[in-house]
């Protein structure tokens, strides 16, 4: 074995013991971003867009994609020969399809909720689906086709009317293929043929050929995120975002039950994704001979890669943290948040209940986290940075809003009537009591 070279698919191995509270806190943090940079140029690509609509797009995938384009849409339906796909991948996009849509047609609220809060005052919530909606479908350095499944899916099971996809032209100027099949499954209206802010702009403010949605979903990179929080912010966009994204995480909880081979093959799958992805293994008590396993697999794994370039930067700023107990890990993941949580340890359905903060959990040796990024049937656009805090991933209930309705009989307003003109009074609103006084005085003549 070449040493010096081994240092390359090394993680940083820390003892929770040995480390400080302040050492504990600075593993929790994410890389901060620097984003003002980014506002000052994103803004002028907005605003570029928004007043000279699609040949802004044109210039500016000319300049950024070096694609010159004819047309930056393709609008349904689409040409059969936009689609052709190898009947292997066909058949993987359909198993995925099946069970992705199984899973979010289940979300689907089909029922109002209909709560009599008191006598003859009956309260209800119903959902009805977002209009018009933009997915935003990376490029970069891998095609994604499951990311359109994972937008495209729940947002026509939600029932949107106009689904409009925006994805990065190919070299050729054209869509993968794979990506036409899904927008064509999912029944998209329109393909817009662009990346970056300038993608977000066009179905924020809409153009000569793009509609104009109301909101837009899907992970992007630091501009994609930053133009959609430019557009959510400008009113007479009107429209709404997702969530922030960020770079792709997993966390994973091994104990002396895993299989290091298992538990490294997942983490290499999360750092292949960028050089900013961020890996974490939080080992259960191991010994430092069972951590130089890991160690060793992570280099034969690793260096074995096509993506080893990519996978090896982000290796360099992820870490092994090893704890005494089960508690003191989902204590840590807690405070992360992770986008991913692994759960490769004994009896791991158990400890499910102690779960607080996670994207989305695999449960077990063999629920491999790619198992859920492409077909089990749970969604892979999640909250990273921590926002699994307090956002969901992308759901059904993503593509929905919500209606709140009542029905007010008389021997109802009887029975809230005082107390909505009490406390109209005390807020010095005069009109709202009247509307309430007016039909009491009839009602108790
Ligand atoms: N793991 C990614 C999703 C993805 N993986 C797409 C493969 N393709 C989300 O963090
Ligand atoms: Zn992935």
């Amino acid at each position: 074995e070449k040493p010096k070279e081994m240092e390359k698919f090394k993680m940083k191995t820390y003892d929770v013991k040995a480390l400080s509270s302040e050492q504990v806190d600075k593993l929790l943090l994410r890389p901060i971003k620097n984003t003002d940079d980014i506002m000052d140029r994103v803004k002028p690509i907005v605003d570029s867009v928004k007043a000279k609509g699609d040949a802004a797009i044109k210039e500016l995938t000319a300049k950024f994609d070096k694609v010159n384009l004819e047309s930056v849409v393709m609008k349904a339906p689409f040409p059969e020969s936009a689609m052709a796909l190898d009947p292997k991948v066909k058949e993987s996009i359909d198993l995925a399809y099946n069970n992705i849509e199984k899973f979010h047609a289940a979300q689907v609220e089909t029922e109002p909720l209909v709560v009599e809060t008191m006598k003859g005052v009956t309260c209800s919530r119903f959902a009805r689906p977002i209009e018009r909606v933009g997915l935003y479908v990376p490029g970069g350095t891998a095609i994604l086709p499951s990311t359109t499944l994972m937008l495209g899916i729940p947002a026509k099971v939600a029932g949107c009317k106009e689904i409009v996809i925006a994805t990065p032209p190919r070299a050729d100027g054209t869509v993968t293929p794979e990506v036409v099949y899904v927008a064509h499954r999912v029944g998209a209206s329109t393909i817009l043929l662009a990346g970056g802010a300038q993608a977000v702009a066009a179905m924020a403010y809409g153009t000569e050929t793009v509609p104009k949605v109301d909101k837009i979903c899907g992970p992007g990179n630091q501009y994609v995120t930053a133009a959609k929080m430019v557009a959510q912010s400008d009113s007479s966009a009107l429209v709404s975002i997702d969530m922030p994204a960020g770079p792709s995480e997993l966390l994973v909880i091994a104990d002396k039950t895993a299989d290091p081979r298992y538990v490294i093959s997942d983490l290499l799958s999360q750092a292949e994704h960028g050089i900013d992805s961020q890996v974490i293994l939080i080992a259960i008590d191991l010994t430092e001979q069972q951590i130089e396993v890991y160690q060793k697999e992570l280099y034969k794994q690793g260096t074995a890669l096509p993506r080893a370039a990519i996978a090896e930067v982000a290796i360099s700023h992820s870490y092994i943290l090893n704890v005494k107990t089960i508690k003191e890990a989902l204590e840590f993941s807690n405070q992360y948040a992770p986008e991913h949580l692994i759960l490769n340890i004994a009896n791991a359905e158990s400890v499910l209940p102690d779960i607080s903060n996670a994207g989305s959990v695999f449960v077990g040796p063999y629920s491999a986290e790619s198992c859920g990024d492409y077909a089990s049937g749970t969604n892979h656009t999640l909250p990273t940075y921590g926002y699994s805090r307090m956002y969901s991933g992308v759901n059904t209930a993503t593509f929905v809003k919500h209606i709140t309705s009542q029905i007010i009989t008389k021997e109802g307003l009887d029975g809230i009537g005082d107390a909505v003109t009490t406390l109209a009074h005390i807020e010095g609103l005069e009109a709202h009591r009247n509307a309430v006084a007016i039909r009491l005085a009839d009602i108790r003549k």
